[in-house]
């Protein structure tokens, strides 16, 4: 049956242009009718216009049936959900028909059915008359339905199969979701036009095939014919500079309106160019997707998504793994990104059988992909945003390709060919990789990777540019290492960028779990939460990781000398002209001067004087250079920040610049007496007096606190019930930690079990010191810990822990610090530090230097799958609020900070948002130190420089009351 055949359809017209046409249309989308069945084996009666569907559910046009309670999603990454065996689909195969009564308009005569989107197969009659069936879910089909309307009512009626030989063509990383998901229409128009519009950097030219007459008045042009080149004044369009002009096609039955963006692409040199220029692509791979809705994505979605790209600084998208809806290209060339347009194709799963059957490499599958690829190029054409096709994703190789690509390439020369699932670049026109490590993207990028074994095509590929299409796997806390990668991206030239996997958390809204991923609706075969992998999460609030790479992204550098910032421009084309500089003086986080900086439209020294001699609150001293737009852009109001830099100037003179201290105004501490709890003061007034130690029962007490002497842990800390701080290694592991290998590491270690051996509890030299030895059971690997406390002045204390690893220990430690917990009243943290958003080794770029507030509720970053989350870095003190108390904690220089309604052990067990409840502690740990974050979910992990190995040190950090 048609279910299991190679072949991608039938009766449909062939593919065209996605086109603004005056010719009548209706819009077919709203409630259908609709009927879910187990199988396939269903009578098609359904289709006649009387049948009788009263009983029927109502299902919104476009939508996903399983979204709206009929059956359930199911995620899989790579494998298939079925058993490998083409063309064959399970005989459980959920079949929805569908209903759809409209009237056709008087006089109305003719038209295209036309369909937009459906998963995996549809067959379609009008008025009980097949007009054929389709394959290809996420390309347009039309059908001619001019024989069959009727005047007044006509009845539409689409059976749509889950499964069909087409679902082995289809096996990209998402949810299967089957259903009508893109718009139906009825259209009269029938017109397609291809529109060629290059620029050189100095000359456009303008060109079309297709029947008509071309005008575009802005530029002169009138009454141009097919296949005539005019050349003409045009501004070039760039992402930069998405300058865009009004065309009008007329034809016999219709007009039609392009905008048209005049630039071209080539590569010259092994270089990627634009318009004759070198292009960086600052790319995010886009799955078209919401949590509530699926891939039947809503305009405001798309433009949602291609705002928020273009406010972190993101230039470019991979339409990931098929042609997106046609609006978002249109959205794409008016507000400016550089696209690859990749074909609805993806073979991944053969290789779990070693590609055996791969229908990449099998004949009887070469009219279905070559299908594909016509439909996608047919389709977008046009766009002056698409500048590269993509024949596909992870479909391995075979002689297919060799088709699609040389269709392509004779149907559409003006664009690079792009395919990364054959490294030999045999059919491809850029080399494109995914996930490759730092070192391996330099050694590409200096020209010296390894060759192939056939000179020719090694010869080929050499001279080709190479990108990343996808790198960087976003998956929860993460990516790190994404300025190391850009530093390589635009130090050598052969290197055109690369495209982050990837935009959104396909999380799906769910009444229990928050959001569900894979498993969460019982599928038996799934792939967990590898499909929460985004830069934004579901609801599309950026994660950290966006903000990182806004940084990474930025088109302006800052270098600061002595007494100058040299300001460099990296745009491609835009220049800075549109930006207006500042600069502000803070101390200690709080601002003492802010002032304009002229800088040269194309870049260059600025001159910094006079900062030394302004008279400020003492503390350290920082200067912040920024870049913002200076007038409103349809993406972005004025003031928007586009790039910014720190760096520390020496502290005010004259004042007290010590660091951790002097906050104007908010420091007071020898004012201040130590509080003990009403217990301890009892206590303490038969206490056994030592030197600067007392003794109350079985507690010592020392400035503010007051310690167990059993086991030398802080019990009370200025009047608050503490649970006193002890050495910690353990961390809920990241994604990175858990599918990268470094979890398993470290539970065989059981660093997630530490016992603490108490060695000895001492007074004497004015403070408490307690000896202990930290370790896992049933190894010899250990750490010594000494923890020295002292009184300060005003009641404080000052910690200093020595740790001595003993051993051979084998793998990085998760994290070195301390870990406490408070009474559940400390509500907020302020802190001087880097902030806002939370910062790893080799994350947190997008954080500065700066004094900044926060609720504990507002610390956590709230990652679809719980995992370690939310460190500040660097921070100098901490204060503590809530319950009428307050004090603080200050680093000697600095500490890592973190504090959660929750401990590690929930946080490591919950698998959900809402596994995590507030317990009635706030569990505070200060960091000395953590591992990398690194991205081994998918791709290399942290960099060596990142690992984090026990060695002998000592942390020291003060306690004071505020
Ligand atoms: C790569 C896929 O192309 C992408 O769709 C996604 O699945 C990603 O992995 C993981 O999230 S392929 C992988 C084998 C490198």
């Amino acid at each position: 049956m048609d279910l299991e055949t190679f072949a991608p359809g039938s009766g449909g017209l062939a593919p065209r242009a996605a086109l603004r046409s005056d010719a009548p249309s209706l819009d077919l989308n709203g409630t259908w009718r609709f009927r879910l069945s187990p199988t396939a084996a269903v009578p098609d009666d359904f289709a006649q216009p009387d049948h009788d569907d009263s009983g029927w559910a109502e299902l919104p046009v476009p939508s996903h049936w399983p979204l709206h309670g009929h059956g359930s999603p199911a995620y899989t990454n790579v494998v298939y959900p079925f058993p490998v065996d083409p063309p064959h689909v399970p005989t459980e195969n959920p079949t929805g028909d569908y209903r759809r009564v409209f009237d056709l308009p008087d006089g109305w005569s003719g038209g295209r059915l036309r369909f937009d989107g459906v998963e995996s197969f549809a067959r379609v009659w009008l008025n009980g008359h097949e007009l054929g069936w389709s394959t290809g879910s996420r390309l347009p089909v039309e059908f001619d339905a001019g024989p069959f309307l009727r005047p007044g009512r006509n009845v539409l009626a689409v059976r749509v199969h889950q499964w069909s030989a087409a679902s082995y063509l289809e096996d990209q990383d998402m949810w299967w979701l089957p259903g009508i998901f893109r718009d139906v229409t009825l259209t009269r128009s029938a017109a397609d036009v291809f529109v060629h519009a290059g620029h050189d950097g100095r000359r456009a030219t303008l060109s079309f095939d297709g029947p008509g007459l071309l005008d575009l008045p802005e530029l002169g042009v009138a009454g141009l014919e097919p296949g005539v080149e005019v050349t003409v004044a045009a501004e070039p369009w760039t992402a930069e500079t998405p300058r865009l002009y009004q065309a009008v096609v007329t034809l016999p039955g219709e007009t039609v309106r392009l905008a048209v963006g005049f630039r071209t692409v080539s590569i010259a040199g092994g270089v990627l160019l634009v318009n004759g220029r070198p292009l960086l692509l600052k790319g995010v791979n886009r799955h078209e997707f919401h949590p509530e809705r699926g891939r039947a994505v809503t305009y405001e979605t798309m433009r949602e998504d291609v705002l928020l790209m273009k406010r972190h600084n993101v230039n470019a998208v991979r339409t990931s793994h098929y042609p997106p809806h046609p609006a978002f290209l249109d959205l794409c060339d008016e507000l400016g990104l550089w696209v690859i347009d990749e074909c609805d194709f993806e073979t991944h799963g053969f290789g779990q059988v070693g590609w055996r059957g791969n229908p990449t490499d099998d004949p009887r599958w070469a009219d279905a992909l070559l299908d594909r690829m016509r439909r996608t190029v047919e389709r977008d054409k046009n766009h002056p945003s698409v500048i590269m096709w993509s024949l596909g994703n992870e479909a391995g190789v075979g002689r297919n390709l060799a088709v699609m690509a040389g269709w392509t390439r004779d149907r559409d020369p003006s664009r690079p060919i792009h395919y990364e699932g054959d490294w030999s670049c045999e059919h491809a026109d850029v080399y494109s990789r995914m996930y490759a490590s730092h070192a391996e993207v330099e050694a590409i990028g200096r020209g010296v990777e390894d060759p192939l074994d056939d000179p020719a095509l090694d010869a080929r590929r050499r001279a080709m540019p190479f990108l990343q299409c996808e790198y960087a796997h976003a998956m929860g806390n993460g990516p790190g290492g994404l300025a190391e990668y850009q530093e390589l991206f635009e130090r050598y030239p052969r290197l055109a960028g690369g495209f982050v996997w990837e935009w959104i958390d396909h999380g799906l809204a769910h009444p229990r779990h928050g959001y569900a991923y894979g498993g969460d609706y019982g599928e038996p075969v799934h792939d967990s939460n590898f499909v929460v992998d985004g830069l934004v999460f579901p609801d599309r609030t950026p994660s950290p990781g966006l903000l990182d790479l806004k940084k990474a992204f930025e088109p302006v550098g800052f270098a600061f000398g002595d007494g100058v910032v040299t300001v460099t421009d990296k745009h491609g084309f835009a220049g800075l002209a549109h930006l207006t500089f500042t600069a502000v003086v803070e101390d200690e986080g709080l601002t003492v001067a802010e002032f304009p900086l002229r800088v040269p439209a194309e870049g260059g020294e600025v001159k910094l004087t006079g900062l030394a001699e302004l008279p400020g609150g003492g503390g350290e001293r920082w200067l912040t250079v920024r870049a913002v737009l200076a007038d409103d852009q349809p993406w972005a109001p004025a003031g928007h920040e586009i790039a910014w830099a720190q760096t520390p100037l020496p502290p005010a003179t004259g004042l007290d610049g010590e660091g951790g201290g002097a906050a104007p105004g908010a420091e007071g501490g020898t004012t201040v007496s130590p509080e003990i709890g009403p217990d301890v003061g009892a206590a303490g007034s038969t206490a056994e007096a030592w030197a600067g130690v007392s003794r109350a029962g079985d507690l010592v007490v020392l400035g503010g606190a007051a310690f167990d002497l059993a086991t030398g842990r802080l019990v009370r800390l200025f009047g608050h019930d503490v649970e006193g701080p002890r050495l910690d290694l353990w961390r809920a592991p990241t994604d990175n930690d858990r599918y990268g290998g470094l979890e398993a590491d470290w539970r065989r270690l059981g660093l997630h079990r530490l016992t603490h051996r108490i060695d000895a509890v001492e007074t004497g030299g004015g403070g408490l010191t307690v000896r202990t030895r930290v370790a896992p059971a049933a190894t010899d690997l250990g750490l010594r810990a000494v923890y020295r406390w002292t009184a300060t002045d005003g009641g404080g204390l000052r910690l200093a822990v020595e740790i001595e690893p003993e051993g051979d220990w084998p793998a990085p430690v998760p994290r070195v610090g301390l870990a406490m917990a408070l009474p559940g009243g400390v509500e907020r943290v302020t802190w001087f530090g880097r902030g806002p958003g939370e910062a790893y080794p080799d994350t947190g770029t997008a954080t500065r230097v700066g004094r900044w507030s926060a609720t504990v509720d507002d610390l956590q970053t709230p990652y679809v799958y719980p995992q370690e989350n939310g460190h500040r870095a660097d921070v100098r003190w901490a204060e503590f609020t809530g319950a009428g108390r307050a004090f603080r904690v200050v680093g000697e220089p600095v500490f890592g900070l973190t504090a959660r309604r929750w401990s590690t052990a929930e946080l490591d067990a919950a698998t959900h948002r809402p596994d995590l409840v507030p317990g009635d502690r706030v569990h505070l740990h200060l960091d000395l130190a953590h591992q990398g974050i690194g991205t081994a979910a998918c791709g290399p992990g942290a960099l060596p420089a990142y690992e984090l190995r026990v060695r002998p040190t000592t942390f020291t950090l003060r306690f004071t009351p505020s």
